[in-house]
């Protein structure tokens, strides 16, 4: 199958998802608690979800759904599925803290072929497909190599985990007396894609879900980059929660030496 055609809807969806979270504007957003008070949904959510399924069900009508607000019942009848996070970054969104996104991959027997991820507040559409490059707003992008001392790390906390978080300030504690800086911005899709924009040298977190990761991941891999679990080991496209580490494939070595 030709994927370049399914990316550009991809590309349309996406920025369209962006059009309802904007059409939230300053007001208040009201949210519901999921799995902790840590984790919310808004309506709008639900609805950028159900709007993306809708579309891209017309684009492969034969692919499945794995979405962070519950798939929709239909199974995938071949090997595509559609990863979709609607709203990464949803306190984010709930906070009006104007950094959030929405985040479509499409893997194909569970590795990612094509995605997207488009940031509205700064009408940022990071892409890519497998062997095909990644792209910011059609400008290619390509991580250039960098030393430790030079370079700002994101990080993200696993709020829906938080017998992680020990773990994760012991990395952070270590990582800080030898890069530049670090930041924890909360979207973990838009943390991929400023790696992959030369913006960070590279993005850690504990436990993150496919729909954080899917797209953001094949971005920073065809931006010359690597994304692999916190062991060093590739990472899964199915259901499963894992670590992530992306960036620099030096700089990532190096991390992964210091624990
Ligand atoms: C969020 C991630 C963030 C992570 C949060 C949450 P959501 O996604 O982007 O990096 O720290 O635990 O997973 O829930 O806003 O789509």
């Amino acid at each position: 199958m030709e994927i370049r055609p399914v990316l550009d809807e991809m590309i349309r969806v996406a920025r369209r998802c962006g059009e309802i979270i904007l059409s939230a504007g300053d007001g208040d957003v009201p949210a519901q608690r999921k799995s902790s008070f840590h984790d919310l949904v808004t309506r709008y959510d639900k609805a950028v979800q159900a709007y993306a399924v809708e579309e891209l069900e017309k684009v492969l009508p034969e692919a499945g759904f794995l979405c962070e607000e519950g798939a929709p019942e239909k199974k995938a009848e071949g090997p595509f599925t559609f990863v979709i996070d609607p709203i990464d970054g949803t306190l984010n969104f709930v906070q009006h803290l104007r950094h959030s996104c929405t985040s479509i991959a499409l893997t194909e027997k569970g590795r990612p072929v094509a995605g997207v991820v488009h940031n509205p507040y700064r009408q940022e559409t990071f892409s890519a497909s497998l062997g095909g490059g990644a792209f910011l707003n059609g400008r290619p992008l390509r991580l250039s190599p960098c030393r430790f001392e030079d370079t700002v790390v994101l990080f993200g906390t696993s709020p829906y985990d938080p017998d992680l978080t020990g773990a994760t300030f012991e990395k952070l504690r270590t990582v800080m007396t030898r890069c530049r800086d670090v930041r924890r911005f909360g979207a973990a899709a838009l943390d991929l894609c400023d790696v992959a924009a030369g913006r960070a040298g590279l993005y850690f977190e504990e436990a993150v879900s496919p729909w954080d990761y899917a797209a953001g991941a094949l971005i920073v891999r065809e931006a010359g980059g690597i994304c692999l679990d916190l062991g060093g080991d590739p990472l899964p496209f199915d259901s499963r929660r894992t670590s992530i580490l992306a960036g620099d494939p030096e700089l990532a070595r190096e991390f992964l030496s210091l624990f």
